[in-house]
């Protein structure tokens, strides 16, 4: 009989992926198959032409891009020089992930089944393109997709005679063992990984940056807190342009660890050797060894993380209570979905929360268990605000802290921006970060203009761009910058009336809320209609959109168009082709921002 053994490998940005193959690799235990789960990244890639069943789980980031942890993969991939059918021995099914209000909707996952298919691999279905957008999440297209997915692979691999499916009443063991040792180590400061001086920063040896100011930019009384955060990177060897990105790995308040610590009944000072269960599964690379627990909660768990399904169905197995577990049986079923939704997702309920509402099952729950229960806390990325050449050694972020209310009593607040937003400079605390390109490129050569149109912190790509024209001395910048008020929120508003008269930027504002009638940055692109014509049509200006208001991007689009059409004697249609070219040649580039 064949060999019973599945490789599920993901590429994930957020942990929805991550959260999705772990769960595949839960349901082929059930069903008797030996089974490795990997980011893609991490696993070597040539070893692919000896595998027989391999699912993919991948989501697609932002502009049809590939997750992080699969990019040397992706690469890989795509060398024109891979045999034609050296895949020919491997099974597969992608499973994709993505959001359907972006234009290139779960492409990775699509192009990566072409390429397989390509390399001679034979699908055993076709992908699932589980979507964001939808109410209940990507559960929705791929519950009934992985349910066709076990019927196929039990028909190709049946189970083993006198074996049958496990049921999910009974757990599985851990993924990971916790050894504890003796010692009560007094090397919690000490745990963190000694970065070797020369190597330039990365997830798995982040740069531990002194946080040097923290500066609210907008009134006291603004509906929102916004900080222009600088960090000091002077020895870390980081270079970055304008358009780059910084990635922040945050942690847990010293409140929410000691509250979980208690709950679970955890001595935050103890050290723990991690094991894994199975050979097979690596250990997670993120994680010191040895660790404390200390460490783990407050750095890698991410409680306050909306739990998932698997979560409940996870917690159920430790309840003491027969009404407790009734009602996590209940989340944790299809038929509960509506309630969990209406429970957790609304809510946007913590763990943290969840695990205080469970008493008598959370103090049951072995410490083993918690790195399959809990996921890990994902770094966030930020538009890079500055420029080094205006500030050699320093790196600055345009962050709004992020807080609202819903029907529960505690407002829900952004796990990294108030992590951020409480540390001042004197407190020494050392935030760790690391740079990534970003998707966002300026014009290499100096005399070609840009126009910029950003709202909000969506600005903060075009500060760091404006900063370099401007220690550079370049001119040719036009800025298209909209705010609810001249008083509340024009953050740069000082520097940039200086860039002005010395002749550097062109700004056009619009406040949304000092009249009674809005007035956007759409309303001023339409206004300066000969202005903006000359520039993009005469001048050859480059068009940068950065922001996250919802129908932004296509009412600047539509401005855009009224422009061509009103200053360029076009029809509707020839305005709409001409864009299309503009975009085409990456003259036009929307961006949403980070
Ligand atoms: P508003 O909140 O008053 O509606 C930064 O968030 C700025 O972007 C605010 O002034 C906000 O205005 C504005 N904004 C909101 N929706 C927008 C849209 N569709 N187009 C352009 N600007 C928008």
């Amino acid at each position: 009989m064949a060999e019973r053994k599945i490789l599920v490998l993901f590429g994930s940005q957020t942990g929805t992926a991550e959260d999705m193959a772990d769960r595949i690799g839960r349901e082929a235990r059930r069903r008797h198959f030996a089974c490795r789960v990997e980011a893609l990244d991490s696993y070597s890639v040539v070893n692919l032409i000896h595998e027989t069943l391999v699912i993919f789980v991948c989501a697609t980031t932002g502009q049809g891009d590939p997750p992080d942890n699969m990019k040397n993969f992706w690469r890989f991939i795509f060398r024109r020089n891979l045999p034609q059918n050296s895949l020919c021995r491997m099974d597969y099914a992608v499973l994709g992930l993505g959001d359907s209000s972006y234009p290139k909707f779960n492409f990775i996952a699509k192009k990566l089944h072409k390429r397989l298919l390509q390399l001679g691999a034979h699908p055993i279905l076709s992908p699932a393109l589980g979507d964001d957008q939808h109410d209940l999440g990507p559960d929705a297209a791929v519950d009934p997709w992985l349910k066709n997915l076990w019927n196929k692979v039990l028909s190709l691999y049946p189970l083993p005679p006198g074996l049958s499916l496990i049921s999910e009443d009974i757990r599985l063991p851990p993924k990971f063992v916790l050894r504890f040792l003796d010692q009560e180590v007094a090397m919690e400061a000490g745990i963190l990984k000694k970065v070797d001086a020369h190597a330039i920063p990365t997830e798995l040896h982040p740069f531990q940056a002194p946080l040097v100011s923290n500066q609210q930019v907008t009134a006291a009384d603004h509906f929102q807190d916004v900080r222009l955060i600088e960090f000091d990177i002077s020895g870390s060897g980081i270079q970055y342009s304008p358009g780059d990105v910084v990635m922040i790995q945050p942690q847990n308040s010293p409140q929410d660890v000691e509250k979980f610590c208690t709950l679970l009944q955890l001595d935050p000072k103890r050290v723990f050797l991690l094991e894994p269960h199975d050979l097979d599964t690596p250990l997670p690379p993120q994680l010191p060894q040895p660790c404390t627990v200390r460490h783990l909660v407050e750095r890698y768990l991410d409680i306050r993380c909306v739990p998932r399904r698997s979560f409940f169905q996870l917690l159920s197995y430790f309840s003491l209570d027969e009404q407790e577990r009734e009602k996590l049986q209940e989340f944790s079923s299809a038929a509960g979905q509506d309630e969990l939704y209406t429970y957790c997702n609304r809510l946007r309920r913590t763990t943290l929360e969840v695990l205080v509402d469970f008493p008598h099952t959370t103090c049951n729950i072995p410490v083993d268990y918690l790195l399959d229960l809990i996921p890990r806390i994902r770094p966030r990325a930020f538009s890079i605000a500055s420029s080094l050449q205006a500030h050699p050694d320093r790196l600055q972020i345009l962050m709004a802290v992020v807080q609202y209310r819903t029907k529960l009593h505690e407002p829900r607040r952004g796990l990294c921006s108030t992590w951020l937003a409480s540390i001042s400079p004197s407190d020494g605390v050392k935030i760790p970060l690391w740079v990534k390109k970003g998707s966002l490129k300026f014009p290499s050569d100096p005399d070609t203009p840009v126009i910029m149109v950003g709202p909000g912190t969506g600005v903060a790509p075009f500060h760091a761009a404006i900063e370099e024209s401007a220690a550079l001395n370049k001119t040719g910048i036009c800025l298209f910058f909209g705010c609810r008020g001249k008083n509340t929120d024009f953050y740069f508003h000082e520097e940039w009336a200086e860039l002005e008269k010395r002749g550097i930027l062109t700004l056009f504002t619009a406040f949304s809320r000092d009249q009674e009638d809005k007035i956007y940055v759409q309303h001023r692109i339409k206004e300066n209609a000969a202005f903006v014509w000359d520039l993009i049509n005469i001048k050859q200006a480059y068009f940068y959109l950065a922001g996250n208001a919802k129908s932004m991007p296509t009412q600047v689009t539509d401005a855009l168009k009224e422009v061509f059409q009103k200053e360029g004697t076009m029809s509707s249609e020839e305005a709409e082709q001409y864009l299309i070219m503009l975009e085409k040649s990456s003259i036009v580039i929307f961006h949403k921002a980070q």
